[in-house]
């Protein structure tokens, strides 16, 4: 296997880091062992913990009125490969990758799988693209795709969902991400009722192509590109969906999609209670679905959210094993750098949330002690987890400071000169 970065500089900067990693590693455990905590045993599921880059982060996102680029961006899925297989080589927490379908399109899917197994990856979830119309597509989706007032545009997003399927297969994914646009911009622009309807007869086509071991993720958005309504918007429009389609559809909670100040680890705690909680996306947000870098605003919620998911593995329901995924548009950082950072922040907010005292909370819970159960997570959330994470990382081959290591390997000024430059263009959604 020929890995993007040298070996020997992986190794050389964890060499010139080990005695402080060491330090750092032993003081914290002392600590944790004063609260009855093992740091191994956390270190150990720390190192079992992962989540999926997307194909499309590791280009420069862009918004909706500028995109710009940078030397070296990626402008292919074997570019995106490459690239993806650094932020994993370093972080080892981001072995999968997420494609997205037509944006990833190649001829021999086969060959992709053998690709992405070549630089030590795989492929996590297959998410479809039925929000753009692509060259030469018979029908449009200005009315929507799978809620289409017109019959061929609705079977033109199915076929393509159900394309989607048999590339994964080729590709070795068993979750198919569905997020549609469908919406409306005016009062009465459609019967809000009967668009649901015909969204779920095509859905149901899409699932009954559904090979046995796979899953059907729906992903909600409350609005955008639909500005007045859209057609699965929020958790409620996703797991009504999810209920009548079937077992293997599922919901994908992307952090950035609800509406304003909603209370997302209750939504997570809902979505689990129902057998219902599939994915995420992960990401960041102030105003929208602004996609900003994971923890980068609202760390807390990050925390919280992976709180929820602890206490869900505790208690498992259906078959509970959530697609975790990143999904960020890098508008102004070098994506793979996003990308590590961002792995960095998820992966804290679980570590620390395996920090938390079950039996104290639970405890505090059933007393009715507020004080006290608030304060068994703040315990928890103001552990510094780094040395968690570095040693886990460096174990299992990665850097011990990932960005500083990239930074080191100069492996984006050696893409700037190998790679064609892309050119100017608005971003994607
Ligand atoms: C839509 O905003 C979304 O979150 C969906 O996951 C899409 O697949 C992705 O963004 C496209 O960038
Ligand atoms: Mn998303
Ligand atoms: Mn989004």
């Amino acid at each position: 296997m020929t890995l993007p970065i040298s070996g020997d500089l992986i190794a050389d900067h964890n060499d010139q880091h080990a005695a402080a990693l060491d330090e750092d590693y032993a003081a914290l455990g002392r600590q944790l062992e004063r609260r009855g905590i093992d740091i191994d045993a956390i270190k150990h599921r720390v190192a079992g913990f992962s989540v999926a880059v997307p194909s499309w982060g590791a280009g420069r996102g862009g918004t909706r009125f500028a995109k710009f680029p940078i030397a070296g961006e990626p402008t292919n899925i074997h570019e995106k490969l490459e690239d993806c297989a650094v932020i994993q080589q370093l972080s080892r927490v981001t072995p999968r990758v997420s494609p997205h379908f037509p944006w990833d399109k190649v001829s021999d899917y086969r060959a992709l799988r053998e690709e992405a197994d070549s630089l030590g990856l795989a492929f996590d979830a297959v998410n479809s693209n039925t929000f753009q119309d692509q060259p030469g597509q018979p029908q449009s989706y200005s009315t929507g795709s799978l809620s289409s007032t017109i019959e061929a545009t609705r079977q033109q997003a199915i076929e393509h969902n159900i394309e989607c399927i048999e590339i994964g297969q080729a590709i070795g994914s068993t979750d198919l991400t569905v997020w549609v646009g469908d919406g409306t911009n005016f009062p009465g622009q459609q019967d809000l009722g009967k668009q649901l309807d015909r969204y779920l007869e095509a859905a149901s086509q899409v699932y009954a192509a559904l090979p046995d071991d796979w899953r059907m993720l729906l992903e909600h958005k409350m609005f955008e590109p639909a500005f007045y309504s859209t057609v699965i918007s929020d958790w409620g429009s996703s797991i009504l969906a999810a209920q009548e389609l079937g077992p293997k559809a599922k919901c994908l909670v992307d952090l950035g999609h609800h509406a304003p100040n909603v209370n997302i680890e209750q939504i997570v705690a809902r979505l689990h209670r129902f057998g219902k909680l599939g994915g995420f996306h992960f990401n960041d947000s102030k105003y929208g679905d602004d996609d900003l870098d994971s923890g980068s605003i609202n760390p807390h919620q990050l925390f919280l959210v992976f709180n929820e998911l602890v206490e869900a593995e505790l208690n498992p329901r259906d078959d509970f094993r959530p697609a975790y995924m990143i999904d960020q548009s890098h508008n102004v950082t070098d994506p793979i750098e996003s990308m590590l950072s961002s792995a960095e922040a998820i992966t804290s907010c679980y570590a620390k949330a395996l920090l938390v005292d079950r039996d104290a909370l639970h405890g505090a819970q059933e007393a009715n002690d507020t004080m006290i159960a608030f304060q068994t997570l703040r315990r928890a959330y103001n552990v510094d987890v780094a040395p968690i994470l570095a040693k886990a990382r460096v174990e299992a081959g990665g850097a011990y400071d990932a960005l500083v290591a990239y930074r080191y390997s100069q492996y984006s000024a050696r893409k700037a000169q190998e790679r064609a430059a892309v050119g100017l263009g608005a971003g994607i959604v």
